[in-house]
């Protein structure tokens, strides 16, 4: 992060009146500071994307879009959405984007509402197969509003794409979901959308977790094959908390998808629509400020060594674990994380994390593929690279890490133990620093 201005964002590190506050939000600094991010889906932004959310957009109400708002006095907020969809656009080579949702899963109930009835039918990976509430888990609206199938991952831990095009081919659902929260392979975008074509399904690729990776052209692009895209901006993409949709074609509705009046429409209108007013009111300006600063350092060329550095990072840590006997699902990775089964370490996940916490090391419990634990227990651990990757750690480190981490798994009720690799872990990181210190 050496590129990154000297001085801390003011909400950081000027003392404000609220002492009990901010003094809390420093000891989350130092909490992140002093310990091992592997939480896949978490990154560190840099301090220009942490300065544009503390700013004054944050004031000012904007439903609508830019050139068309429901408000006066939004032309410079337009300037800042515009620019912020601007910069995506030219990302993904896409042709049309929406920067409001607040996050992921608004960006995801935005798509069902523009293309779903309530009741149709769609198919999206099983959650305890590695995909996300939001692809229909029964707790989610996904879930609760439409009908929805789930395909799974094979024996070998590999997207069951057969599966997936039985059921497709059977049921004929309305929409197909390919993406997911805990998947380390890279996807056949290519295959989905042949059987989609078969059947007139939409297409709906959820890019949250490896988008980064897609971004710098990394993995396979699934604006190639895949009607719609989502995505969150915390993520491999290292901007604020929030979440995107894009277009790379105005796909001109060959569905006959109408508004909720019955009008037709193009399929970036009745996204917009879905968005606002269907779904969120007022954008939040100041965090569409902080995607347009995010956007941009993903479109300066360092940022594609971001990408190489996340993928080498990844798989020196497989390696790692799987020379000391980790059993990896799939055996490895593509993409920025590996999902771990501990079965044969004989630990559950809970068990894992909660442990490994002691010692500064984060990272969550995750079910397994064919997983005999409940969700809140689980015989899995998901591990991903991206905000280490962020601090500048290298393929070798991960070899430290993993060792730390088998030193902790290996030796869960010696507490002393915990406590010596807590204390390796904070002195270990110190050669990283996180944002820099107050001058
Ligand atoms: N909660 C996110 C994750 O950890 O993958 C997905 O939304």
């Amino acid at each position: 992060m050496n590129h990154l201005p000297k001085k801390l964002p003011i909400q950081i590190h000027t003392m404000q009146k609220d002492t009990v506050l901010f003094e809390l939000i420093n000891k989350e600094l130092s909490r992140q500071r002093n310990g091992i991010e592997l939480i896949a889906s978490e990154n560190f932004t840099s301090l220009q994307v942490l300065q544009a959310m503390g700013t004054v957009p944050t004031n000012k109400y904007a439903e609508g879009y830019p050139g068309k708002r429901y408000y006066g006095g939004c032309e410079i907020v337009d300037e800042i959405e515009t620019l912020a969809i601007e910069r995506l656009k030219k990302i993904f080579n896409c042709s049309w984007a929406n920067v409001q949702p607040h996050s992921g899963a608004q960006a995801n109930g935005a798509v069902f509402l523009a293309v779903m009835k309530p009741g149709e039918k769609f198919l999206g990976l099983d959650l305890s197969m590695g995909g996300h509430l939001t692809h229909g888990s029964p707790a989610n609206f996904s879930g609760k509003t439409y009908h929805a199938l789930h395909y799974g991952v094979t024996k070998e831990g590999i997207v069951d794409y057969e599966q997936l095009e039985t059921i497709a081919r059977k049921e004929k659902p309305k929409m197909i979901i390919c993406g997911a929260s805990a998947y380390s392979r890279d996807w056949d975008y290519q295959r989905i959308r042949a059987v989609a074509d078969e059947i007139g399904a939409i297409v709906f690729a959820d890019i949250a977790h490896p988008a980064g990776l897609i971004a710098t052209g990394l993995l396979n692009d699934p604006f190639e094959h895949c009607h719609i895209v989502s995505s969150t901006t915390h993520k491999t993409l290292r901007g604020p908390r929030g979440g995107i949709i894009m277009l790379r074609h105005d796909f001109e509705n060959p569905w006959g998808l109408k508004t909720p009046k019955g009008a037709t429409r193009t399929m970036s209108n009745l996204l917009d629509l879905a968005v606002f007013p269907g779904s969120q009111g007022g954008p939040l300006e100041h965090i569409i400020a902080a995607k347009a600063v995010a956007f941009g350092e993903i479109l300066d060329s360092s940022f594609k060594m971001y990408g190489q550095q996340v993928i080498q990072n990844a798989q020196a840590m497989a390696k790692a674990f799987v020379d000391r006997d980790y059993n990896l699902i799939s055996n490895g990775t593509d993409n920025h994380l590996m999902l771990i089964d501990l079965r044969n370490k004989n630990l559950t996940g809970k068990k894992a994390q909660e442990t490994l916490d002691k010692a500064n090391i984060t990272l969550n419990k995750n079910a397994v593929p064919f997983d005999d634990k409940s969700p809140f227990v689980t015989s899995g651990i998901r591990v991903g690279v991206p905000a280490v990757t962020t601090r500048g750690l290298q393929p070798k480190d991960m070899e430290t890490i993993v060792s730390m981490i088998d030193k902790v798994l290996m030796n869960c009720e010696d507490e002393k133990q915990i406590d010596a690799v807590k204390q390796e872990v904070k002195s270990f990181m110190q050669a990283f620093p996180l944002y820099p210190e107050l001058p």
